[in-house]
């Protein structure tokens, strides 16, 4: 169906497809299938079905919960051929992406027509449109722009009844009936193999300001992420991180330090607009109050270097070994409070355990990271999680269940959601074979 070049079967060749980013979370793939179009998708499913052969959906691989491996030796069905960008629609602001299109790519297309994708993250280059529609990803821009739902005109995708849908007009108004490509959309690759995707495009701001802000409490930091966003319509991102997290980073990457003296916590700032922002975010600076420091840049290398303390977060943590991640979001009246006991709430459960904290200030979400823990001890998991949901927060703001946060679901969803959930499931996936073992907790 494929072309025997694309079935892979041998140990060496099949490796990378069956571990997780962060290496916490993988199996090894029965056998990694990359097919070449919508209808080969379709032809690999039909025959999925036929022989009761469990698969799990993979885009570019970056996920962090471990939703797109085969944890019980599911064959792989990697999206990565479907690579390509059609259909630019100059005038209206919009493309249509191959679902193994990086998410770099969307970028530069939708810049060489003089739009921009509404999504940014740190894995751009990996991460697909398949993948990111999957998980609903957020990252860098959610504040100003709204997470991939938002940017979603249409999708195509091939169900697990066999059958495929393709709704790809891009029609800004549209009310004919469900939403198959909301639904989809952080479905987790356990409904159907997204395909391609309608995107909505968003006006390009060339003129950015990025602002790097030092505090003496998160508490300080946090008021001031709300405040600027009150003060800023053009406010894009707004970053928190904390002085152990600057420390690893500058450690890790060779960067120096940003300020001379350390300060608990950061907030970086992004502003995009049509017109110069400096004016308006000097002005907005002046109205904090409790700065300790403060950089500020617009020429881009100075910009990517600021942004480096933030995005190289990631990376420097896994340094330390495979870490735990919960990826949570808070209420902003708690945000602060959770952040400043989180490290003594997972002492309490490990001593050896290390927090690390970072995320998106402005959408209440922190990613807890924790290292020094065993892959398979969960108390440090359900010890936060708690703590999020009982604060009134999610556990899982941004990266999905997957099979990292499976077991709790129930603490965000009631038995009657999950229940909806479920003849969701089985209305799209009647055999149960797409991505068996993510999203919903296990009836067993
Ligand atoms: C980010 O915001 C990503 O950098 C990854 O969502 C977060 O590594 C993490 O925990
Ligand atoms: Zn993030």
């Amino acid at each position: 169906m494929v072309g025997t070049a694309h079935v892979l079967v041998e140990r060496d060749l099949t490796a990378s497809y069956g571990i997780d980013w962060t290496g916490r979370f993988g199996g090894t793939p029965s056998l990694v299938i990359r097919p070449g179009s919508t209808a080969e998708t379709a032809e690999v499913l039909a025959l999925c079905l036929r022989a009761q052969v469990p698969l799990v959906p993979q885009g570019g691989n970056t996920g962090l919960v471990g939703g797109g491996v085969p944890l019980a030796g599911e064959a792989v069905v990697s999206l990565g051929r479907l690579r390509g960008i059609s259909d630019v629609d100059h005038r209206g602001g919009q493309l249509t992406a191959g679902a193994g299109t990086p998410v770099a790519d969307v970028q530069a297309a939708a810049a060489a027509a003089g739009w921009a994708y509404g999504v940014d993250l740190g894995s751009r280059d990996s991460a697909t449109v398949g993948g990111t529609i999957a998980t609903n990803a957020g990252g860098l821009q959610v504040l100003k722009h709204g997470a991939t739902r938002a940017q979603l005109a249409g999708v195509e995708a091939v169900l697990g009844t066999g059958a495929t849908v393709s709704h790809l007009g891009g029609l800004v108004k549209d009310n004919t009936g469900y939403d198959l490509a909301g639904l989809l959309c952080g479905s987790e690759g356990t409904l159907g193999l997204v395909t391609a995707a309608r995107l909505r495009l968003v006006p390009t701001c060339a003129e950015r300001v990025v602002a790097l802000l030092a505090f003496e409490s998160t508490a300080a930091a946090v008021n001031a992420a709300f405040a600027l966003r009150r003060a800023l319509p053009d406010l894009q991102s707004v970053e928190l991180f904390l002085q152990a997290g600057l420390a690893l980073v500058c450690r890790v990457t060779g960067a120096a330090q940003p300020f001379g003296d350390p300060h608990p916590a950061y907030l970086l700032a992004e502003v995009a607009a049509q017109q110069d922002p400096l004016h308006a975010v000097g002005t907005a600076l002046e109205s904090l109050e409790s700065v300790a420091d403060v950089a500020v840049a617009t020429e881009p290398s100075r910009r990517a270097e600021l942004w480096r303390y933030r995005e190289a977060h990631t990376e420097a943590v896994n340094t330390l070994g495979a870490p735990h991640k919960l990826d949570v979001t808070l209420p902003p009246a708690v945000l602060a409070e959770f952040v400043d006991r989180i490290p003594a709430v997972v002492a309490g459960a490990d001593a050896h355990a290390r927090t690390w904290l970072f995320g998106h200030a402005a959408d209440g979400n922190v990613h807890v990271n924790i290292t020094g823990v065993a892959a398979d001890d969960l108390t440090v998991d359900d010890r936060v999680l708690r703590y999020a949901a009982e604060l009134g927060g999610s556990i899982s703001a941004e990266h999905g269940i997957g099979t990292a946060k499976r077991p709790w679901l129930n603490l965000n969803r009631s038995e009657a959601e999950i229940e909806a959930f479920r003849s969701i499931k089985r209305a799209l996936d009647p055999a149960g074979i797409l991505n068996p073992n993510v999203l919903l907790p296990s009836l067993g």
